[in-house]
């Protein structure tokens, strides 16, 4: 068996890459270890920053996405019982966010390659990865076989095998002492924009899926049960994490779908080895407060499919050469920013009172600053600049 570009993993960084490699007449096989169905309700991520919009609108699956997809031009940063506005638009020169479920993006792209005749083999686990050969072998219906390609792009999330194949991997850590409760709600969201809460309490973030459903989030204890999290548990706290002085009210539904998620920064470098690209969670990790992790995915893989585009065209070798060093710019980039936020909002256990007061300061000067507010807003919309 052989193909062009064998790819591992059908998370959003997989399949937008075999979306973008047919556009260009390019073909690949996408092997799943999952079933299609996991992969379609499995819970995650949910702002993207317009670039990764224009990408989607660009790759042939923004038709769903401009229906549905709510545009934000602004946050709320929620302390001490008030709530301060980050403008994004005005302060980035007109750039929006928007909200559409990750489930979404990836039932949009699997119709779209599958229509086309795209290959997704679903239940195919990758067992290991040759990037010199290059090969890859995967086991599907008790059988293992050998897929032969030109190039494979290793797209198998953090707990993938890809990033096991690249030798003298250099990894950057970081573990944070909490974790993120996540919550699906059935009741309309409270809010029209996204709130980012800090208080005594712990951090909270109330974001939405549609105008009949709202999912927030929680900071807790990384090693919590989610037993001990009864949904008026979950309700109770979350009202009194959001509390305001004005009477702001939270509106409280039947809980869909609920889980505990660690929250970890790394990076592996390089991100390529010989004939093996690494795009995505496979390459790094960042905290989910920063909202970064779907969008570098994105961005990967658009980078990755212009290198290998130049080199089905012309045999040129230098945006292959460069692809690792382009990410990671914007990696470090987003690492930082979702660090920064992590720690800014997160109420750390570790920490003495200095420290609380330090993150107050801090909140008080973004929400009075204008330079402030812009530091975080162009990092939020994904327009920082880097060198
Ligand atoms: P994925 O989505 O993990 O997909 C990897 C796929 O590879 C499969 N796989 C294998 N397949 C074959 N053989 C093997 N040996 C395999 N091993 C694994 C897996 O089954 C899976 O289908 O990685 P990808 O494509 O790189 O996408 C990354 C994003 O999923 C991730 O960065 C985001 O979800 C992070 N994230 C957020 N990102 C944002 O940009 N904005 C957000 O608002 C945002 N919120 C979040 C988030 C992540 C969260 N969690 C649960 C970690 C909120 C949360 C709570
Ligand atoms: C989400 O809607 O799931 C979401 C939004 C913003 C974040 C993290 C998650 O920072």
């Amino acid at each position: 068996m052989r193909t062009k570009v064998a790819i591992s993993g059908a998370g959003p960084a997989g399949l937008l890459l075999s979306q973008l490699l047919h556009l260009r007449g390019i073909d690949s096989v996408v092997l799943e270890s999952r079933d299609r169905a996991y992969v379609e309700k499995r819970q995650r991520a949910g702002m993207l920053e317009q670039g990764t919009v224009e990408v989607l609108r660009r790759s042939g699956v923004g038709a769903r996405l401009d229906r549905e997809g709510l545009t934000h031009h602004g946050l709320e940063l929620r302390f001490g019982g008030v709530a301060h506005r980050i403008a994004l638009t005005e302060l980035t020169a007109g750039h929006t966010v928007t909200i559409y479920a990750q489930t979404e993006i990836v039932k949009d792209l699997i119709d779209a390659r599958l229509e086309a005749g795209g290959d997704i083999r679903f239940g195919a686990e990758v067992l290991s990865v040759d990037p010199g050969a290059p090969s890859l072998t995967y086991r599907q219906d008790g059988q293992t076989h050998t897929l032969d390609c030109d190039f494979v792009a290793g797209c198998d999330g953090f707990h993938g095998v890809s990033r096991t194949a690249v030798p003298g991997l250099r990894t950057y850590e970081r573990e944070y002492p909490f974790g993120w409760l996540g919550v699906l709600a059935e009741v309309p969201p409270s809010t029209e924009e996204l709130i980012y809460a800090y208080s005594e309490r712990g951090f909270a973030l109330h974001s939405l899926r549609s105008p009949r459903v709202s999912r927030l989030y929680l900071q807790v204890d990384p090693d919590e049960d989610i037993d001990d999290w009864p949904d008026d548990r979950i309700w109770s706290e979350l009202r009194a994490r959001f509390a305001t002085h004005d009477g702001w009210q939270l509106r409280d539904g039947p809980i869909l779908e609920k889980a505990i998620t660690p929250m970890r920064s790394f990076v592996a470098e390089p991100m390529r080895h010989d004939r093996l690209f690494l795009a995505g969670d496979a390459a790094h990790i960042v905290p989910p407060t920063g909202a970064k992790g779907l969008n570098l995915a994105i961005s990967d893989v658009t980078v990755l499919a212009d290198a290998l585009d130049a080199w089905y065209d012309s045999g040129s070798e230098e945006l292959i050469d460069a692809y690792s060093a382009t990410c990671l710019k914007r990696v470090w980039r987003a690492q930082h920013f979702a660090s920064w936020m992590t720690t800014l909002l997160h109420r750390d256990p570790t920490q003495d009172s200095f420290g609380h007061r330090q993150q107050l300061a801090h909140l008080e000067y973004l929400a009075a600053s204008t330079a402030a507010a812009t530091t975080l807003a162009e990092n939020y919309v994904g327009v920082a600049p880097t060198l």
